[in-house]
C-alpha cells in the first residue's frame, strides 16, 4: 500500500494462530420478524465451556447490527460492543444467551448476510456473513443444531433442515445436523416451485423443490434432473446418501458467485440453475449440471465434514470440485472434460500461481477470506486430489474416502486429517506430498531422453520459481503418466505412472525393439508446466497416433501454440504440419465431434502472452491478436473444402437435447461456422440465425455475424426478442464487448455501462460487461490504457456497494507486469487510483495491495 493511501492496512490472520473457541454451542434458536429495513432477529443460544479450550473470553462476532437487548439465563446484560462484535462476562458453567438485534436487508447491497433481491429475502453467509445477521461465534469449527422460526407476510418461508411447522405468516424449520453458521440460510419470497421426489437407496423419501419467480418455472426441469442424477451418483460412487426429508434449491438474480451449499437449502445464482433450450446454450446446460452436482456433493464434503478454519477451505472445495469433475466425466465424455479442465487451469490458475496473487492451496495468512475462493484453492486443490488418487490407485482412494467419512463425520477438520486417512489406509508417508498444500507456484518440468541397446531413458528436472513470500522451493511428488509409441505409431509401453520425487530423476524402459516416441503427462496427470520443445514433426506424429486422447489434443495444441508464437515473433506463415494435422483429425469420423471441436480451438491470446513472457519476450497484445486472427483465416482457407461438409454433417435433427452427444455435434458445427464466417462474409451465420430454434444456435450465429463484421440488425432483433430475460441479456452485453476490436473494446464497454439495462446492483450484469472487457485480451491491455482506466472507474464505483465482487474482479489486473513499460504505467496508475480511493473496502484493499506489492 502506498503511503498516500488513506486506507489503513487491514489486520492479517495467520493459520499458526489457530485456537479453539472457549465454548461449545449446544443449540441455536432463531426467530426472524421480517421487514425490509427493520428485520428483528431474536437468538436463543445454549453455550457450555469447551473442555478443549483454555481461553474463556466470550467474544461473539457481529457487524452492522443494532443491539436491542441481551440476556444471560434470563437476566438483562450490557455487553461491550464494537464494530467487530461484543464481549460479555458469563457464568462458569453452561448458560443461555439471548439477544435481539435489528438489521436492514433492503439496504444491504454487499449481498452478504440477509439481503433482498427483487422483493425476495435471501442470505449468503459463507464465509463470514452470519455475523451480519446476529451476534455469534462465526467460525466454522463451532457447530450446532438450528431451529428457525420465520415470521413474514410472504407466501414462501424457507430455512435449513426439515419443516417443523407452518401457519399463516410463519414457518418453523429444524435442522438436526450440527453445522457451522456459514451454512445457515433463509429465503422468503413470492415464489413457485418445480417439485419432484427422490428415494434414497436405503428407502428415505425426499421431497425436492426448485423455487423460482413465477415466470421462470419453465426453466427448472433440467436442474431437477441434474439434482436427481447427482443424488444417485453420490450413492453409487461414494456410498453417500442424502440425510434430510427435503432438499430445496432457490434461484436468486443478485448473487455474488455461482451457488451456495447451505444445508438442505442451496441458494443459486439464477444463471447457475435456470435453463430452457431457447434461452440457455449447451455450455450453460453443462455448467448448470456441474454446479448442481457440486453444491449437492458438498452435503457430505463440506457440510457433514466441514473445515476447522478458513485456511482449510480446500478440504471441502478441492475435494468437491474433484467429485463434480468425476461426475461430469461419467455423465459426458471423460477425455473432453479433462481437456476442458486443463484449459481452464492454464487460463485461470497458472496466471494466479505465477503472479502477485500466488498462494498455496492451503494459504497460511489472509486479510479477507473471501479473496481466497480462488482457482488455486478450488481447481489446483482438485488437481492435488487427482494426483493422490493416481498415486494410491482407485481402490486405495475409495478406501481412504470411506475412512474419512467414518472417522470425521460431524467434525470440523484439517488437511492433516485428510492426508492421515490416506496414510493410514495405504501405509504411505505423505510428508513430501503435502508440499502441494503448502508450496505455491507451478512446477516446471523439463525432459531429456536417451536411447542405447534397447533401453530408453527419460530424465526429468523439476523447478518451481519463487513466489511472493516463498523464495526457495523444494521438490514435489509428481505423478507423471507416460506411454511409449513405436515408430509406426503403435503403443509399445502402455500408460505407466512414474513417481518423481527428486529435483532431477531418471526412469528407464528396457527390451525395446526400436527407439520409441514418448507421450508424457498423459491425461494431464499433474498440474505442472511441461517445458518440452518438440519438433513440429514429433507433435504431428503424436497428434496422429497418440492413444491417450488428452495428449493427442495436447500435441495439436503444441503445434498451434508454436505456430502462433512464430507468427508473432517472426511474422512467419502458419506451420504446414499443424494445418495438415488438424485436417486429418477433423476428417476422422470415428472421433467424437466434441473432441474434434477441442482440437480445432486455439490457445487463448493470454496463454500466448504468458508463453512469450516465459521466454523473456515482452508480449504485444495487438500482435498476438493479429496472429490469432491471421491463423483463423489461414485455417479457414486451408480447410475450405472440408468445412461445408463438416458443418452439414454436424447439424442435429429433431427436438433439442442438451446431452453430450448432440451438444458435441453443435460444438463442432459452431467451431466450423467460426471459420466459415471468415471467408463467406457471414452468409452461413445469417442463415443459421434465421433458422435457429435454440439459444446455442442463435448465439453462435450472432457471434459469427459479428466476427464477419455484420450483425447490426440481428443485434437489435436479439435485443427486441429477449430484453425481458436478464440471463439472455447478459449474453447480449457480453458478446458485444467480446467481439470489439482492440482499439474499440473499452469504448464499447463504456457505452454499454451507460445502457439503460446496465446496473451495478446485479453482479451478473456487471460481469457480463466488465468481465468481458477483462477477457478481451488485446482490448483490456490496449496501449492507450483506456481498458485499465475504465476498469478502475467501474471497480471504484462498485466497491462502495459490493466489495466481494469488486475484489474478485480486480484480479483481472494480475498479469499487468508482463507487458511493456507504457502499459505498466497505465496499469499502475489505475491500480493506485483504486488503492487511493477513500473508504475502499478491506476486500479490495488487500487485492490491490498484493498486485502493487514487490514483484
Ligand atoms: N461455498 C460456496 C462459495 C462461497 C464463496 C464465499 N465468498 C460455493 C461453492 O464453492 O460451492
Ligand atoms: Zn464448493
Amino acid at each position: 500500500m502506498k503511503d498516500a493511501a488513506p486506507n489503513a492496512t487491514p489486520e492479517t490472520i495467520y493459520l499458526k494462530d489457530y485456537t479453539p473457541f472457549g465454548f461449545v454451542v449446544e443449540e441455536v434458536h432463531l426467530t426472524f420478524r421480517l421487514a425490509p429495513r427493520a428485520t428483528r432477529v431474536l437468538s436463543r443460544i445454549r453455550f457450555a465451556p469447551n473442555p478443549e479450550a483454555t481461553d474463556r473470553t466470550f467474544f461473539l462476532h457481529g457487524e452492522e447490527l443494532r443491539l436491542i437487548s441481551a440476556k444471560i439465563d434470563g437476566q438483562e446484560v450490557t455487553p461491550e460492543v464494537t464494530d467487530k462484535g461484543l464481549t460479555c462476562a458469563v457464568p462458569d458453567g453452561a448458560f443461555t444467551w439471548e439477544a435481539e438485534v435489528e438489521i436492514s436487508p433492503e439496504t444491504n447491497t454487499a449481498l452478504e448476510g440477509l439481503y433482498m433481491s427483487n422483493g425476495m429475502y435471501c442470505t449468503q453467509c459463507e464465509a463470514e456473513g452470519f455475523r451480519k445477521i446476529t451476534f455469534y461465534p462465526d467460525r466454522p469449527d463451532v457447530m450446532s443444531t438450528f431451529t428457525v422460526l420465520i415470521e413474514g407476510d410472504l407466501p414462501v418461508l424457507l430455512s435449513n433442515g426439515n419443516k417443523a411447522g407452518q401457519g399463516e405468516g410463519w414457518a418453523e424449520w429444524h435442522d438436526p445436523w450440527p453445522k457451522p453458521a456459514y451454512l445457515f440460510a433463509l429465503v422468503a419470497g413470492d415464489l413457485v416451485n418445480h417439485p419432484d421426489r427422490f428415494t434414497t437407496r436405503s428407502g428415505r423419501d425426499v421431497e425436492l423443490n426448485i423455487w423460482v419467480r413465477e415466470g421462470d418455472l419453465h426453466k427448472c426441469a433440467f436442474g431437477m434432473e441434474a439434482l436427481k442424477k447427482s443424488m444417485r451418483w453420490d450413492e453409487e460412487v461414494y456410498g453417500r446418501e442424502y440425510d434430510l426429508d427435503i432438499f430445496n434449491i432457490v434461484a436468486v438474480d443478485d448473487f455474488n458467485m455461482g451457488a451456495m451449499e447451505n444445508k438442505g437449502l442451496n441458494i443459486f445464482n439464477s444463471s447457475a440453475v435456470l435453463a430452457s433450450p431457447d434461452t440457455a446454450t449447451d455450455m450453460n446446460f453443462e455448467r448448470i449440471e456441474a454446479i448442481i452436482a457440486h453444491e449437492y456433493f458438498h452435503n457430505w464434503t463440506g457440510n457433514r465434514i466441514t473445515c476447522r478454519d478458513w485456511f482449510q477451505l480446500c478440504l471441502k472445495e478441492g475435494l468437491t470440485v474433484f467429485r463434480d469433475a468425476q461426475f461430469t466425466a461419467d455423465m459426458r465424455s471423460a477425455p473432453v472434460k479433462r481437456i476442458d479442465d486443463a484449459r481452464d487451469l492454464r487460463a485461470r490458475q497458472f496466471p494466479e500461481d505465477n503472479g502477485p496473487l500466488s498462494h498455496p492451496v492451503r494459504p497460511d495468512s489472509f486479510q479477507e477470506i473471501n479473496n481466497f475462493y480462488t482457482a488455486t484453492v478450488y481447481e489446483k486443490g482438485a488437481e492435488v486430489i487427482g494426483m493422490l488418487k493416481r498415486l494410491v490407485g482407485d481402490a486405495g482412494y475409495y478406501k481412504a474416502l470411506d475412512l474419512y467419512f467414518d472417522r470425521h463425520d460431524g467434525q470440523a477438520c484439517t488437511i492433516e486429517d485428510w492426508t492421515k486417512v490416506f496414510e493410514d489406509v495405504t501405509g504411505r508417508d505423505l510428508s513430501q506430498f503435502k508440499r502441494w498444500y503448502t508450496q505455491s507456484g507451478t512446477p516446471r518440468i523439463s525432459v531429456e531422453n536417451s536411447w542405447a541397446d534397447g533401453t530408453y531413458t527419460l530424465t526429468f528436472t523439476q523447478e518451481t520459481r519463487p513466489t511472493p513470500g516463498q523464495p526457495d522451493k523444494a521438490p514435489q511428488v509428481i505423478p507423471i503418466a507416460v506411454g511409449l509409441l513405436g515408430p509406426n505409431g503403435d503403443e509399445v509401453v502402455p500408460t505407466t505412472v512414474l513417481e518423481m520425487t527428486e529435483a532431477r530423476q531418471s526412469f528407464t524402459f528396457d527390451k525395446l525393439a526400436a527407439e520409441p516416441v514418448p507421450s508424457i503427462l498423459r491425461d494431464f496427470s499433474a498440474p505442472v508446466i511441461l517445458d518440452r520443445q518438440l519438433s513440429a514433426a514429433e507433435n504431428a506424429f503424436l497428434l496422429a497416433h497418440d492413444t491417450d486422447p488428452f495428449n493427442r489434443w495436447e500435441a495439436g495444441r503444441n503445434l498451434a501454440r508454436a505456430t502462433l508464437l512464430d507468427m508473432v515473433r517472426d511474422d512467419a506463415a502458419p506451420d504446414g504440419d499443424y494445418l495438415d494435422g488438424i485436417k486429418a483429425v477433423l476428417r476422422d469420423r470415428d472421433l467424437d465431434p466434441a473432441f474434434r471441436a477441442q482440437v480445432l480451438s486455439l490457445p487463448a491470446q493470454s496463454e500466448i502472452a504468458q508463453a512469450l513472457h516465459d521466454g523473456d519476450t515482452t508480449p504485444d497484445p495487438e500482435a498476438i491478436y493479429a496472429a490469432h486472427e491471421g491463423l483463423k483465416l489461414r485455417l479457414a482457407e486451408h480447410l475450405q473444402d472440408l468445412l461445408p461438409t463438416l458443418y452439414a454433417e454436424n447439424q442435429v435433427e429433431g427436438l433439442y437435447s442438451p446431452e453430450a452427444g448432440p451438444a458435441g455435434k453443435r460444438a463442432l458445427a459452431g467451431a466450423v461456422l467460426g471459420l466459415i464466417s471468415r471467408v463467406d462474409g457471414g452468409a452461413q451465420a445469417g442463415k443459421q440465425y434465421e433458422a435457429a430454434d435454440n439459444m446455442t444456435l442463435q448465439l453462435s450465429a450472432l457471434s459469427n455475424l459479428l466476427t464477419a463484421g455484420k450483425g447490426e440488425a440481428e443485434l437489435q432483433a436479439f435485443y427486441d426478442q429477449w430484453h425481458h430475460d436478464r440471463l439472455v441479456m447478459d449474453k447480449w452485453f457480453g458478446l458485444q464487448v467480446g467481439h470489439a476490436a482492440p482499439d474499440r473494446a473499452a469504448e464499447m464497454a463504456r457505452k454499454l455501462t451507460e445502457h439503460p439495462d446496465f446496473t451495478l446492483t446485479n453482479p451478473n450484469r456487471f460481469r457480463a460487461v466488465m468481465g468481458a472487457l477483462g477477457m478481451n485480451h488485446a482490448g483490456f491491455h490496449h496501449a492507450s490504457g483506456a481498458g485499465y482506466a475504465l476498469m478502475a472507474d467501474k471497480l471504484i464505483e462498485l466497491d462502495a456497494r459490493n466489495p466481494q465482487t469488486t475484489a474478485r474482479m480486480c484480479a483481472m489486473f494480475q498479469t499487468w507486469r508482463r507487458y511493456d513499460a507504457g502499459r505498466q504505467a497505465h496499469a499502475r496508475a489505475a491500480l493506485e487510483r483504486i488503492a487511493g480511493t477513500e473508504g475502499l473496502s478491506r476486500d479490495t484493499t488487500e487485492m490491490v495491495s498484493r498486485m502493487l506489492g514487490d514483484a
